[in-house]
């Protein structure tokens, strides 16, 4: 699926603003059809943003259940033969959606998009009513899971990832047009022979046959640089100029159907000219090791939740650059494009997460210990939740597959994986991701309950992905006894004979907080914590990478662990820098 563009043959209309806005905690709108008629007592809600902290009311903050959103928009008359397409960016965490009184789509899965030709459904100059019917619910079949229990004040939703479950419409909504003969998708991988730039590509399109497909390249100053027709096959480009971190080169692909000398349908497709390959133990980018810096993140802002803004986006990229960071996760759920659009101009080293995070009954919320569930069992994550996963992975890398600054796929974040069960369930998803994309390195991230040693998952991945805490969860304030079982169990890992990113290290830090003897919670804490990080880091060889948990404080359910949410930012929420920050931004700018 290709995210709707306006092109010479395209036409794009945006659905963002005030949609009409409902809750429904009796499950009742379906059969009273409430797709069918203006939304009954509605209120207005923005898309895109979380719903969740728009009203100032707590019952509609912690709401889960069905959540009606309804829109009109107008259909161009100039639309009129054309193909017509609604496209939903996401919608958290499922959707079905009806056009008038058709229902035109489904959709599982809270972070990844999803469309429907609904040309035979509307027609040109007719004003459309759009109802989204979405729902939140977390449960074990959903990828995050989830389980809704019963207590004696009523139903509470529980899951066990350690950030707030917000929900809503959180990405861009588009009606668009085009050619009834279209582009479908385009997969591009690219090469390297010495200076010249090899660049593969597929074009999948429907209503073909008297097209011919044609694809230009042309570098960033607009000038082609390599043609070609026929729906796949290869272009080299003499002396190219690589994409690389910190040098964000994309060349621009044009590809177009053409009927005669008309081009019915045209797309442009960003292309970076870029190696990834793992070699024993270095991450190799163009052939040149990488040593990753930066930060898992988290979509999670003021009043929108885990609604999509670009200005937070550019300030977050600016702040990314100011410290030194060449790299982030999408830890711990597939971003927005914007945001992989962006890293692909930046020259931003991405490691690209499915949204498979709190499959690990051993801990939750920031808690270690047993959650009352069994993790792997017909009961809880099954066969069922497996599929579910393996259609996450898929949909992750259909989407996001020829971005350059994608290296490298994490399917899960902390899954139980010292367990029988824990192999059987992901072996097979390691295959759904080779499969899907036979370019790029395949991981998860391991979890500090399962070490070296215990762990029976990181055998499938290529890249090893520590999150750990010494000095925090456990010796906590001793960061003397961190540094020594830290190492200890790192040189474990070493032994495998593969790269090793640490993609957490983090303490919990209360901005303002000070204290001669650095002790836990306080700005000097948080400095001493990754000092003493980076000093078995630099000790071990197989060390590539250093993500510190987290960029900002963010958002989390309640409890004993968490003080208005976790605040292991190295910047607060409202992106303000702790001490840790001019600490890292020392360590990371090696031009200052
Ligand atoms: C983790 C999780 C992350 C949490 C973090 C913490 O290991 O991957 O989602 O927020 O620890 O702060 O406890």
């Amino acid at each position: 699926m290709l995210r709707p563009q306006d092109t010479s043959t395209s036409e794009r209309k945006s659905l963002n603003g005030l949609w009409e806005f409902r809750l429904d905690p009796e499950g009742e709108g379906q059969s009273a059809g409430w797709f069918s008629r203006p939304l009954p007592d509605s209120r207005q809600m923005a898309v895109p943003a979380s719903f969740n902290d728009i009203a100032a009311d707590a019952t509609v903050r912690d709401y889960f259940g069905d959540i009606w959103y309804q829109t009109s928009v107008w259909v161009p008359r100039s639309w009129q033969g054309r193909r017509i397409v609604l496209h939903f960016e996401s919608a958290t965490h499922r959707a079905t959606v009806w056009v008038n009184d058709v229902e035109v789509m489904s959709h599982e899965g809270g972070y990844t998009p999803f469309e429907a030709d609904i040309t035979n459904h509307v027609a040109a100059g007719e004003q459309l009513r759009i109802t989204a019917l979405i729902n939140n619910t977390l449960h074990w079949q959903s990828i995050p899971p989830g389980v809704i229990e019963d207590t004696p004040v009523g139903n509470r939703q529980r899951y066990w990832h350690d950030f707030f479950n917000y929900a809503g419409i959180h990405r861009n909504v588009w009606l668009y047009s085009t050619d009834l003969t279209h582009i479908t998708d385009i997969t591009i991988t690219t090469d390297l022979d010495g200076e010249n730039g090899v660049i593969e590509y597929a074009v999948e399109a429907e209503g073909v046959e008297d097209v011919e497909t044609r694809v230009i390249l042309r570098d960033a100053e607009g000038t082609d640089v390599a043609t070609r027709t026929g729906a796949s096959g290869t272009l080299r480009v003499p002396n190219v100029h690589k994409w690389a971190p910190g040098d964000g080169y994309l060349y621009d692909l044009e590809v177009q159907l053409l009927r005669g000398d008309t081009v019915v349908d045209s797309y442009h497709q960003s292309v970076g000219v870029r190696t990834v390959r793992v070699d024993g133990i270095r991450f190799l980018i163009n052939g040149e090791p990488l040593y990753f810096t930066g930060f898992g993140k988290h979509e999670d802002l003021p009043v929108i939740g885990k609604g999509h803004n670009d200005a937070y986006l550019l300030h977050d990229f600016e702040l990314l650059k100011w410290i030194g960071a060449n790299s982030f996760r999408t830890s711990h759920y597939p971003y927005a494009e914007d945001v992989l659009d962006y890293a692909d101009r930046q020259g931003i080293v991405i490691i690209d997460e499915t949204a498979a995070v709190g499959l690990n009954m051993g801990l939750g919320g920031g808690i270690f210990g047993g959650q009352g569930y069994q993790t792997f069992s017909p009961e809880t994550a099954n066969d069922a939740t497996r599929e579910v996963h393996a259609q996450a992975i898929r949909e992750l890398i259909a989407r996001d597959k020829n971005h350059p600054s994608v290296v490298l796929w994490s399917i899960a974040n902390e899954p139980e994986s010292d367990t029988e069960g824990a192999e059987k369930y992901f072996q097979p998803l390691f295959d759904v991701a080779r499969q899907a994309d036979p370019t790029r390195p395949v991981g998860f991230v391991n979890v500090m309950l399962a070490p070296h040693g215990k762990c029976r998952v990181s055998q499938f991945g290529d890249v090893l992905m520590l999150n750990r805490y010494y000095g925090w969860y456990v010796n906590t304030g001793d960061l003397a006894a961190a540094e020594l079982a830290w190492e200890e169990e790192l040189k474990g890992w070493a032994s495998e004979g593969k790269p090793i990113i640490i993609t957490e290290y983090g303490a919990d830090t209360y901005p303002g907080l000070h204290s001669l003897d650095a002790s836990p919670w306080t700005e000097e804490y948080q400095v001493e914590y990754l000092d003493m990080n980076h000093r078995v880091f630099d000790r071990i060889d197989a060390v590539v990478g250093e993500q510190v948990w987290n960029f900002a404080d963010f958002t989390t359910t309640s409890g004993i662990m968490r003080v208005g949410g976790n605040k292991k930012g190295v910047f607060t929420r409202d992106r303000q820098p702790k001490a840790a920050a001019y600490a890292l931004r020392r360590r990371w700018r090696k031009d200052l």
